[in-house]
């Protein structure tokens, strides 16, 4: 039994050989674009904390603002055209402190079906659909509470999308969906990327305050974790420290 824990963890070490962690902190957005809807009061930043995050001390806050039905989302655009076959993890942490009782940051991926760019159809990941009272299709991650941090593997989950699969007890799998559309690849026709954390949608009433942290993506055996900091991390300073003594050692020889 042991043997075989060490042997698939080798396995995996090897199928993730090309594994980087990159920090998201207010000098390097690392491809990440933040933004909400035009009357929306919310709010996205860099923060440190809650808690104990599960990658360094910080996080990205999303707050819907005082209307739940409006968006307040982050995206990324590095994974736009990519094939979703050629996806092989995708798995994201959150932290709630304001919800309507079910509703934590989820994800939407949107996608196009006939290759010309433009998105014909979305994904979505909502962490209140992953248990079996929900779907026997897909592994119980358990149901999402507030004040604790979760890690939601999106990969082996359940999804509903705009056309085949309903939401609730109508979440389906990835692989399922790729056999419907083979050649769905990720859209390249949103600004923010065709990856985008939300908060929102739900109703006027709701207000969502919600955080995420240790963003893992993974194409073609590529695996890129994105680490959300709330200040620059000490090498940044260290740069930005360094550049400065280069500026100041011109200004001086120049006098
Ligand atoms: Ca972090
Ligand atoms: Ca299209």
């Amino acid at each position: 039994m042991f043997s075989r824990q060490i042997g698939l963890s080798l396995l995996a070490l090897t199928l993730t050989a090309n594994a980087a962690t990159l920090v998201v902190d207010p000098n390097n957005p690392q491809g990440w674009t933040y933004g909400k809807s035009l009357t929306s009061d919310g709010s996205v930043k860099l923060v440190v904390g809650p808690d104990i995050p599960p990658l360094g001390s910080g996080s990205l806050n999303l707050n819907s603002g005082t209307d739940g039905s409006l968006l307040t989302y982050a995206g990324i655009n590095s994974y736009d055209g990519l094939l979703l076959s050629d996806l092989q993890g995708l798995s994201y942490s959150t932290y709630g402190t304001s919800w309507n009782g079910a509703q934590l940051t989820y994800l939407k991926i949107w996608i196009d079906w006939n290759g010309d760019g433009t998105s014909d159809d979305a994904l979505y990941f909502e962490p209140e659909y992953q248990r079996p009272d929900y779907s026997n299709l897909i592994p119980n991650q358990g149901a999402p509470v507030l004040d604790q941090w979760q890690t939601w593997n999106v990969f082996a989950g359940g999804f509903w999308t705009d056309f085949d699969f309903g939401p609730g007890a109508n979440v389906n799998t990835l692989s399922n969906y790729l056999a419907l559309h083979p050649n769905a690849k990720l859209a390249t026709d949103k600004d923010y990327g065709a990856i985008r954390f939300t908060v929102g949608a739900a109703s006027p009433g709701d207000v969502f305050n919600a955080y995420i942290d240790n963003v893992t993506i993974t194409f073609s055996g590529n695996s890129t974790t994105f680490d959300f900091e709330g200040v620059p991390e000490p090498g940044s300073w260290a740069l930005m420290g360094a550049g400065l003594a280069l500026l100041m050692q011109r200004i001086r020889s120049q006098k």
